[in-house]
């Protein structure tokens, strides 16, 4: 049993719970796996986070099968992990200067997943500690407790490492607010590993495809999700009111007059607009309801099925087939060294591999 820490193409690193002994007496953590046939037929997909049951472990060359997949407590598809139990989103007080309306869509973005979030400010160094006060009582208003750290003193990050330990935690927020940093303290071997993967898979590091999932020292793991600043909303607008806190309170107390109701001035609404938030809100449903007029659309224009004409000519609907390219792989291929495949194939082939690879 283990847990997928990495995925590539259709290639997973699982971390064990229990570390085997091979025959040389050393400890093996890791497996290099592939998935069992079954489950690729009943198009059963593996994600980071994913609890696995592994099958003939081949300890020799640290790989294995996996067998079987666990029921998943909670799924995001953007990031692609599983059973992910908070979100650390990180942004930074100054250097960049922190910006309400970008940590706004942030926090909605991540309110919309369900999954607990926990907001972490980071350099605090860079303020006094009577501006750090000023925005600690500012986000309380807006319903968090946001940590303050600072990688560079070291502030906060004994009470951050608490809130990780022996748990799945995404981190996301914009670039420069000191994410990758705040891995490496948290962290100091990853520099190690990131600087072992080598070969063509470099490329798909920063890739929406590959995510992966670091070890902490203490226990737990942290998910890295590279390469994203201003966060999609793609709410429902009737949802978007829940995911602010502070306005989550005041639909607790009752019902507003319509069921329907969007909150913004309708006549006996139990939301009141007396929030600082209430304006990014408004700016965020308007986009929401854009976007939803917009889905429409599209599935009204898409089609699955082409109009075509037989012989007779008549006019009938054949559904669209998408053509999935084969290309044959050579024997030496086949019995080259799995570990050398991951690291030098690129990640087309490598899927295209995995259909003639057999364990
Ligand atoms: N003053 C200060 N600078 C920091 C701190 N943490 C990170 N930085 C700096 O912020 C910059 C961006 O950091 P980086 O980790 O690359 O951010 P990322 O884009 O979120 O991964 C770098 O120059 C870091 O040295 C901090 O706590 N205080
Ligand atoms: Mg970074
Ligand atoms: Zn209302």
């Amino acid at each position: 049993m283990g847990t997928v820490i990495a995925v590539q193409a259709n290639f997973y690193q699982v971390c064990l719970d229990q570390p085997l002994m091979d025959l040389n007496d050393s400890s093996i953590s890791h497996l290099l796996c592939t998935r069992r046939t079954r489950l690729k037929k009943i198009g059963q997909q593996i994600m980071v986070g994913d609890r696995v049951i592994i099958e003939q472990p081949d300890y020799q060359d640290a790989r294995g099968a996996i067998a079987q997949v666990l029921p998943r407590t909670t799924e995001l598809s953007r990031p692609p992990v599983a059973n992910a139990e908070q979100i650390l989103l990180v942004f930074a007080l100054d250097e960049p200067p922190l910006e309400p309306w970008q940590l706004s869509r942030f926090l909605v973005k991540a309110e919309s997943t369900q999954i607990p979030c926990l907001l972490c400010l980071n350099k605090a160094d860079l303020l006094t500690s009577t501006q750090q006060k000023t925005w600690h009582e500012r986000l309380e208003e807006w319903g968090y407790n946001p940590l303050l750290i600072s990688v560079m003193t070291f502030q906060g990050l004994t009470e951050l490492k608490d809130c990780l330990k022996d748990k799945i935690t995404i981190l996301a927020g914009p670039s420069g607010v000191g994410k990758s940093s705040l891995i490496n303290t948290l962290i100091p071997a990853v520099q190690q590993r990131v600087n072992s993967v080598s070969g063509k898979l470099q490329k798909g590091r920063h890739t929406t495809r590959h995510v992966e999932l670091f070890e902490l020292p203490e226990g737990g793991l942290l998910a890295d999700t590279p390469g994203f600043n201003q966060p999609h909303l793609d709410c429902l607008p009737s949802q978007l009111i829940h995911y602010f806190p502070e306005a989550r309170q005041q639909l607790e107390k009752g019902n507003c007059q319509f069921s329907d109701c969007f909150h913004r001035g309708e006549p006996n609404c139990i939301v009141n607009n007396n929030w600082e938030r209430y304006e990014h809100y408004l700016t965020f449903l308007e986009e929401a309801i854009a976007q939803q007029e917009a889905t429409q659309k599209m599935a009204d224009q898409e089609s699955t099925v082409k109009v075509k004409m037989n012989a007779a000519g008549q006019e009938y609907y054949e559904p669209k087939l998408e053509t999935k390219k084969y290309r044959r792989t050579s024997r030496r291929q086949k019995h080259q060294n799995l570990q050398d495949l991951y690291e030098n194939q690129s990640l087309d082939e490598l899927e295209e591999l995995e259909d003639d690879l057999e364990f």
